[in-house]
């Protein structure tokens, strides 16, 4: 069965929790029981996980590889500033779809600078929660063409 991880970074554990006018009432637990469920209905299985922690977002990302055909990656801030993610990104060879709730591009200047786009095989930004659905759609479509 495909395999996907979902990975999500620094502060995301808070969503529903603060800012709601930024980043909506939806929590990480909603987003990750609607992948669960959405991921069952196209008949893959998912893993997520959340770290505030750049080296563990790292050690996620490593044990992607062997075990997980696919990564969706929320980095949080890590995305506009993380050489180390992008390595990471890099040497695991899965493709990852960088995710962010927001549109990152209407936003101030220093998020429009991506160090994982560039190792990423798409960007999915400003769609809130329902980014997550469309990125496992995408990979469900990309990994059953091969
Ligand atoms: O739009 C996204 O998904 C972001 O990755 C979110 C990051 C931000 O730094 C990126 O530029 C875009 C910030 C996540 C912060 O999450 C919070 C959630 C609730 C309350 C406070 C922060």
């Amino acid at each position: 069965m495909t395999s996907v991880m979902i990975l999500n970074g620094p502060n995301l554990n808070l969503l529903g929790t603060r800012q709601p006018e930024v980043y909506g009432k939806t929590t990480l637990a909603d987003i990750e029981a609607s992948c669960a469920a959405h991921a069952k209905a196209l008949g893959i299985s998912v893993t997520c996980a959340q770290s505030n922690d750049e080296g563990t977002l790292i050690d996620h990302i490593h044990a992607a590889r062997g075990s997980h055909d696919a990564i969706i990656l929320n980095a949080g801030a890590y995305t506009h500033t993380s050489i180390a993610l992008m390595d990471a990104i890099s040497s695991v060879e899965l493709p990852t779809i960088e995710l962010h709730l927001s549109n990152i591009h209407a936003r101030e200047t220093y998020r429009h600078k991506s160090f994982i786009a560039p190792v990423a095989i798409g960007q999915i930004c400003g769609f809130g929660p329902h980014g997550y659905i469309l990125a496992l759609d995408a990979l469900a479509a990309r990994l059953s063409a091969k």
